[in-house]
């Protein structure tokens, strides 16, 4: 019996071995993305929906910098496992949070510190992590989550190449923030490498979660005003205008203060506030 079990083992393995062969001969998938009426074409994901087989992620973490007071890069797409390690390059504290999944919020931490996340969860590829900084509602960047190695995020110019692709058909998407998503079939043959092409509608609700947020003033975010923070859930051109001081809606007090001035000798008030008093 236990002989036979030897022999069965010896079986498989030979088996095992046949069917990995074949990945000497990877071959690469390239193309270009365009997204319609914008001109960036640059941090779309490009991914192999599902390869065969389970993969083990790296045993480094990738990195997610906050630099500049950006997410950097903007897009990190990672095999399911991957631990990110997520470093602060800014002389101002910045902090990391997901309102997405489970849901996480690493805290705040001071330039030159690092924290790690492992990305070990995601019931259905691709699990889109929107990471955001409650220092700075504007800072905005993604962690997806895929099942396999074969990805690649387009450069300025839209390009992408995927290295090291086992021959064999797939199917071959496309992510994007502000984009709908898109898959197109795909033959891999070693001697050939597969070139696909992607043309994306830029989605009417494709919007980032911070602009829809900041749109239709609903909130799906928590949101953890910091010091200095701009106030949350006002578009960035309202936020200026808001600082500003208003014109107009005169308090009370400040009536009595202009009216004291206006009385004033040797003061001159606008005319439309001068009007208004
Ligand atoms: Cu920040």
């Amino acid at each position: 019996m236990a002989r036979h079990s030897i022999m069965f083992s010896s079986i498989v393995a030979a088996a095992v071995v046949a069917v990995a062969a074949p990945c000497s001969a990877a071959a690469s998938i390239s193309g270009t993305v365009k997204v319609t009426g914008s001109a960036a074409a640059a941090d779309v994901v490009v991914y192999i929906q599902q390869a065969p087989g389970t993969f083990t992620p790296p045993a480094k973490p990738a990195g997610m910098d906050q630099k500049q007071m950006q997410f950097m890069p903007h897009v990190l797409p990672v095999v399911i496992g991957t631990i990110v390690k997520f470093l602060n390059s800014d002389p101002t504290p910045h902090n990391v949070f997901s309102p997405d999944y489970e849901k996480y919020n690493l805290g705040s931490w001071p330039q030159g510190q690092a924290k790690d996340y492992a990305f070990a969860k995601c019931a259905k590829f691709p699990c889109v992590y929107t990471q955001l900084c409650r220092v700075h509602p504007e800072m905005e960047g993604y962690v997806v989550v895929l099942q396999n190695p074969f990805f690649a995020v387009t450069d300025k110019t839209g390009h992408y190449e995927i290295e090291g692709v086992p021959p064999g058909s797939y199917t071959v998407a496309v992510w994007h923030s502000k984009a709908k998503a898109q898959s197109k079939p795909v033959t891999v043959d070693a001697a050939k490498p597969a070139i696909v092409d992607f043309i994306l509608a830029r989605c009417p609700n494709g919007q980032s979660r911070i602009r829809s947020r900041l749109s239709d003033g609903r909130s799906d975010v928590p949101v953890f005003p910091g010091p200095g923070a701009l106030p949350v859930g006002v578009p960035r051109a309202d936020q200026r205008r808001r600082l500003r001081p208003r014109r107009g809606r005169m308090g009370h007090d400040t009536r009595v203060r202009h009216r004291a001035r206006a009385q004033s000798p040797g003061v001159s008030l606008r005319p439309d506030l001068r009007a208004s008093l």
